[in-house]
């Protein structure tokens, strides 16, 4: 019968590719999950303009690229915080972002802009970045962040009860991040 057919050529395609070593090690680590485009340090590989680096306008020929593994190498800081603004708190973990743009070579210094999956954008001034150390949080409460939720890359801040960013809103925390590049700083006038 063709329905049983079909159901075992399926399950011979599970157990060839489960013991045929299809898919390599490194590929286990999973996909490119942030992209940093024009990087002072580029990746050999970077990903083909398409897609939504198209659909944005994202240079990508000049690209970091940084896969959870890669992310996770990197020195990591806890904010326990609400968000949205006046929500419970939540702990979120993930590398300073000051490191990830660290890692691709970047100077202190450098102003960026986050490109999240819905085409929201954040532009980071870097005086914000020095005097506030935000995260590029993965894990909120000990789970990874959900691509489709918040994740899997958001921008989180310390903002607590008291201090600098205690009235900060909602605008620079930006969810579902998948790109980040430079800002150009702005030609002095005169
Ligand atoms: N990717 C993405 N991040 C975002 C936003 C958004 O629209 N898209 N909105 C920002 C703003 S203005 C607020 S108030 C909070 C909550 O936005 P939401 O109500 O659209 O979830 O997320 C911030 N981060
Ligand atoms: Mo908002």
């Amino acid at each position: 019968m063709k329905i049983a057919q079909t159901l075992i050529a399926m399950f011979a395609c599970v157990v060839l590719s489960a013991c045929g070593g299809r898919v390599d090690e490194a590929e286990l680590d999973g996909p490119v999950i942030l992209t940093i485009a024009e990087a002072p340090q580029p990746s050999p590989n970077p990903p083909a303009y398409e897609g939504l680096f198209a659909t944005y306008e994202i240079p990508v020929a000049d690209a970091r690229v940084f896969s959870r593994r890669d992310l996770s190498a990197l020195r990591w800081r806890q904010i326990t915080t609400d968000f949205p603004a006046g929500s419970p708190r939540r702990s979120f973990e993930g590398p300073r972002l000051s490191d990830v743009l660290q890692a691709a070579g970047f100077a202190r210094g450098t102003s960026v802009r986050l490109t999240a999956f819905d085409g929201y954008e954040a532009e980071i001034d870097a005086a914000m970045i020095a005097r506030h150390d935000p995260i590029l949080a993965l894990r909120a409460d000990g789970a990874p962040l959900p691509t489709g939720g918040l994740g899997p890359v958001m921008l989180v801040w310390p903002r607590g009860d008291r201090g600098a960013l205690s009235d900060m809103s909602d605008d620079l925390w930006a969810w579902g991040v998948f790109a980040i590049r430079p800002v150009e700083a702005e030609a002095e006038a005169g």
